[in-house]
């Protein structure tokens, strides 16, 4: 209805399932005590309650009050209204509704293709010319070979940059694949228009083998992988075709490796059924990059001199050991693989900025809970009881703070930790179908469109007020407004290592409000694919199991 939307009021933009949990967070001055829910169209009051004690926080620096308003459950289109202030932006309470930003966070993928163009009839308004065919790259020195060119074409593009690096490849696969090894009708054909569409396979299969076809590129003779395909240096924020310049093989280490022959060990399974030799081909891969990472159990990968792509750089193997044995073994039921599982690799706190260098050992876990057949027991109540444990932990954290965030500590890409916080949720649930896990992934989610201290929605796109200056090179260079949908922006990052890029940051800013949409902020608002990853599976999740 008409009146003005209020800033100070926040909540998930998209909406409601029924049977959530509905918390809307008020921010600021506010005299009224009470709030109201409209109907969006008629203004007509549906429900009316207290809202709670004003608190101050300090994440935020802000202080808020509560508008629950879970014990109202009908379908259909609401506003919340507060007298003196305003009403927020019109959200919806029905079944199904966070199936949109899910296919649009998978459909976001479709947009990062490298190598060819984006049609019209696919991408809209985005539509593009081809890419970075990658169809003879040169070799760099540090990648061990000294002739030849590989042929590498395909794959996503990794973020905001037109790189592709193996180890940021395999994770996000390796959260892709767990959702559809859990979930597998979530996604069907035809769901994702892409130039697939109809060949009879999941299209959200379709989609990750265009990614999967490419890594399968960079594994080099003897089993060990490249790590990644990039310029020597970032280029120009330019549309893909415009950024031509020579692309190298660079490096080759132990924890791309290992990553991909997790994720590899997972797609034998995934794509079993639909293509028997493609699963084979993975599992071949899997097993050579697996025998090669235990013969090089220790290849760190540093940036060479004369490169300043991103580096993807970690020191410590044993989480991603953890991952692959757990992988492997689950696909092949080979013991020598549950021989190398060790105890110590068993650690189930989550803490932020685990991300690409840690959170991996999870994604084994849960293969190990999905797959329990023959594993041992021992190890499987252990793991249970650790995610349960570790699941309580970050629900009654978030219960603790002002946006029912899990995490008390905003890093580069801090989405993803809420997210992969949720992920825990998710699994734990699973396990012991307590309502609080769900609830707990829920708000998770409601943070990440929109019940947050900046008031957006970070998924492009996807609800009122979404990221329109997103780091990203094709979103800055295509002459159109909006950003590419369907990318999930990196939030709130503390550190604000990009503030001499020209990024303009609120004067003494709080954690929590360490996010701008600047295109130059790399820091807070890049988008990255294993920042949609743990997206997906938690929307694909709730979708699937609120209904
Ligand atoms: O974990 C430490 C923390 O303990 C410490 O307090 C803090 C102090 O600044 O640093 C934390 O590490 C940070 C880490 O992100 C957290 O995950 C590093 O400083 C920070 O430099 C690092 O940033 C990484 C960034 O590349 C720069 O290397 C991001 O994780 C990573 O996601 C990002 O990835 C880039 C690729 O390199 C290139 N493509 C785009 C992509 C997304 O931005
Ligand atoms: O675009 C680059 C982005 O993908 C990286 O995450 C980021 C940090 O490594 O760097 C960005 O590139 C910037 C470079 O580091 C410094 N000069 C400006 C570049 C574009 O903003």
């Amino acid at each position: 209805s008409e009146g003005v939307v209020s800033e100070q009021i926040r909540l998930n933009q998209i909406g409601y399932y029924p049977i959530f949990i509905k918390k809307a967070v008020v921010v600021g001055v506010v005299e009224a005590t009470e709030f109201e829910l409209i109907e969006a169209k008629s203004g007509k009051n549906v429900f009316s309650a207290d809202l709670s004690e004003a608190r101050k926080w300090e994440l935020s620096g802000e202080e808020v009050r509560i508008a629950d308003f879970t014990d109202f459950n009908e379908e259909g289109t609401y506003q919340l209204a507060i007298a003196g202030i305003g009403q927020s932006y019109p959200f919806e309470i029905g079944k199904h509704i966070l199936q949109a930003p899910f296919l649009g966070s998978v459909k976001g993928l479709y947009y990062q293709r490298a190598s060819m163009a984006l049609d019209e009839k696919f991408a809209g308004k985005w539509h593009r010319a081809a890419g970075h065919p990658d169809d003879s790259v040169s070799f760099h020195p540090s990648s061990g070979r000294t002739d030849g060119f590989l042929v590498s074409p395909k794959g996503w593009y990794d973020a905001g940059d037109y790189g592709k690096y193996v180890l940021n490849a395999s994770f996000p696969l390796g959260q892709f694949y767990t959702l559809y090894e859990e979930y597998p009708e979530a996604i069907i054909d035809g769901d994702l228009n892409i130039p697939e569409s109809g060949n009879g396979r999941s299209d959200y299969l379709d989609e990750l083998k265009y990614e999967m076809d490419w890594v399968l590129t960079m594994q080099d003779e003897d089993g060990g992988m490249f790590h990644k395909l990039t310029t020597k240096g970032f280029e120009g924020m330019v549309m893909p075709d415009k950024a031509v310049s020579t692309r190298y093989v660079i490096g080759k280490g132990t924890g791309s490796t290992l990553d991909f022959a997790a994720m590899a060990a997972q797609a034998y399974r995934v794509f079993q059924t639909s293509d028997q030799d493609y699963a084979n081909t993975c599992l071949v891969a899997s097993r050579k990059a697996y025998q090669w990472a235990k013969d090089n159990p220790d290849v760190a990968f540093k940036n060479p001199e004369d490169i300043s792509t991103g580096e993807y750089g970690d020191d410590d193997f044993s989480d991603e050991f953890f991952w692959a044995a757990s992988e492997l073994f689950v696909s092949t039921g080979d013991q020598q693989y549950l021989d190398h599982l060790k105890e110590e690799q068993l650690d189930f706190e989550m803490k932020p900025g685990d991300g690409w260098r840690r959170y991996m050992r999870f994604l084994g876990m849960f293969s190990l809970l999905r797959n329990p057949e023959n594993v041992p027991d021992e190890l499987l109540q252990k793991i249970r009881s650790g995610i349960l444990a570790s699941a309580d932990d970050l629900v009654s954290k978030a219960l603790e703070q002002e946006y029912f965030q899990p995490i008390d500590d905003f890093q580069w890409g801090s989405n993803s930790d809420v997210l992969n916080a949720a992920m825990i949720m998710a699994h734990a649930y699973r396990i012991n179908p307590d309502k609080k896990y769900l609830f707990g992934a829920q708000q998770a989610v409601d943070y990440i469109l929109g019940n947050n201290a900046v008031g957006y929605s970070f998924l492009s796109g996807f609800g009122d007020k979404t990221p329109m200056f997103l780091h990203h090179r094709p979103s800055a260079a295509d002459g159109i407004e909006e950003s590419v949908p369907g990318l999930l922006s990196g939030g709130p990052n503390s550190r604000l290592q990009d503030a001499s890029n020209g990024v303009v940051y609120p004067e003494n800013v709080a954690p929590m409000k360490a996010w701008v949409d600047q295109e130059p902020s790399y820091a807070s608002n890049e988008i990255c694919l294993n920042w949609n990853a743990p997206l997906t599976y938690v929307l694909g999740f709730l979708e699937q199991e609120s209904n």
